[in-house]
């Protein structure tokens, strides 16, 4: 049994983790400061699925019998001290740091929502090197990374887990050094998670942190067998044009009789991993730690690649939906090759749920269940990547608004 902090246990990732990780009998701890239900707010969206608050969760899971989880309401970006005091007392052996702004779309709307997820992003993996440096613990720290800092493209390679092998000369000789693989990031949020492994690098070469960083593909599916065990369990289902991610929109838009949005050609090749097997390579990472002095250890956590054109046509097919293309409100390669290795993973065990697996009905079901709540409003990407400036197009602001 470890002691693990999950922070941003609220979240469509953590809060299913944090159930898995407490019914292997783990001692859970989550933070958050529920600024995913304050974005919704602020959006005008909601989960197509009805969450519970926090408190009802909790007493819902411990209705199951399982070991409970403790909550609390903590800001890890603005309130270093509540995040260092509350580390201290815990002294957690694993702290799972899902607790990030983690849209594109959204981190790409404007200025205020820019500042706001480097801002949010970056101090609070930030704070938490900090805390764990100064507190002298010995946690290791897992961290929800992304497979887009790699880009989207392997030039004919597989991508490696983290590092990429290369040969450097000084005219005479020829060295061989492992780097960083370089990071392309496509939005500002992608770019928070390559500042991240910038800040992982060097905590764990100065202060001996153990770190392991895990560069997770695009999440599909909404229930894992944890969620399923009481209705107040449920996990979110986000679908509106910011939050939702391709997959679950296809799934969700099949349902409600909205045409597949699928932007530009479709031939953006992405990696995919279903919600279940997020749990579980998370588990895997809790349980397989790096040594002290060790390098950051990077695993990528996902089942497979595919295109979006691809995964578009499969759910028309099963669903008899229509595919609409529409124009590409993002910034990106309108066709992509995509190779990834998830080798480390599966040499732990994981056995991936692939997107044949039929489990897309799992989604499909949960979808038509809660269907009289979508709204189908908020369905398009009214996000976009054009500059906010013209080039020699000077803005007028007002002092308050530079400030
Ligand atoms: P989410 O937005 O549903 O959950 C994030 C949680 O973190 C929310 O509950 C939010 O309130 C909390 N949070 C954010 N900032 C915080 C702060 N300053 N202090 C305390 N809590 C804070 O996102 P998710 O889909 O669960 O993603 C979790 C992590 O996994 C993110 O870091 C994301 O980048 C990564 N990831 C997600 C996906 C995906 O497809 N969902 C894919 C790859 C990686
Ligand atoms: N797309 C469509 N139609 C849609 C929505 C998206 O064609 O209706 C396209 C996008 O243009 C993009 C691709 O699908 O080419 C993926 O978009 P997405 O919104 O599903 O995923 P993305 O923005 O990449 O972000 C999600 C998560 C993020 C995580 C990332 C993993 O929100 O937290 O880091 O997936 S990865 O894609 O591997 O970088």
């Amino acid at each position: 049994m470890k002691k693990i902090v999950v922070i941003g246990g609220d979240g469509f990732c953590g809060w299913p983790t944090s159930l898995h990780l407490a019914a292997k009998g783990h001692d859970v701890t989550i933070f958050d400061n529920f600024s995913r239900r304050a974005i919704d707010a602020e959006l005008g969206v909601s989960s197509l699925t009805p969450i519970a608050s926090m408190e009802d969760r909790l007493s819902a899971w411990k209705e199951t019998g399982h070991r409970p989880i403790t909550f609390q309401s903590i800001d890890i970006a603005k309130d270093y001290p509540a995040l260092r005091d509350s580390l201290k007392t815990l002294k957690p052996d694993t702290i799972v740091h899902f607790g990030e702004q983690r849209a594109a779309p959204y981190s790409m709307k404007d200025a205020t929502r820019k500042r706001y997820t480097v801002d949010n992003n970056v101090s609070g993996t930030h704070n938490i090197l900090t805390a764990v440096s100064e507190l002298r613990l010995d946690a290791h720290i897992v961290h929800l990374g992304t497979a887009g800092v790699y880009g989207y493209d392997g030039d004919g390679l597989e991508i490696p887990e983290g590092y990429l092998a290369i040969k450097v000369s000084n005219g005479e000789e020829e060295f061989a050094r492992e780097i960083l693989y370089p990071t392309n990031p496509g939005s500002v949020y992608h770019m928070t998670k390559s500042l991240d492994q910038i800040m992982f690098q060097f905590y764990a070469k100065n202060d001996a942190l153990r770190i392991t960083d895990l560069h997770q593909g695009i999440v599909w599916g909404t229930q894992t067998p944890e969620t399923r065990l009481h209705d107040d369990l449920i996990n979110r289902f986000d679908y509106d044009g910011d939050y939702g991610t391709v997959l679950n929109r296809f799934l969700l838009q099949a349902v409600v009789g909205h045409p597949l949005t699928v932007h530009g050609t479709g031939g953006q090749t992405r990696a995919f991993i279903n919600i279940a097997d997020t749990v579980r390579c998370v588990a895997l990472a809790v349980d397989n730690p790096p040594n002290r002095g060790d390098r950051v250890q990077i695993r990528n956590q996902m089942a497979e690649t595919q295109s979006v054109r691809n995964l578009a046509q499969m759910v028309a097919d099963m669903t008899g939906g229509q595919v609409a293309m529409v124009d590409n409100p993002r910034n990106e390669a309108a066709e992509n090759t995509l190779a990834m290795s998830n080798h480390s993973f599966v040499k732990l065990g994981l056995n991936p749920i692939k997107l044949s697996d039929g489990l897309f009905n799992e989604t499909i079901e949960i979808v038509r269940r809660f269907a009289d709540r979508c709204d189908l409003s908020v369905i398009p990407c009214s996000s976009t990547w054009t500059p906010e400036h013209k080039p020699g197009v000077v803005e007028t602001r007002s002092v308050t608004e530079t400030a």
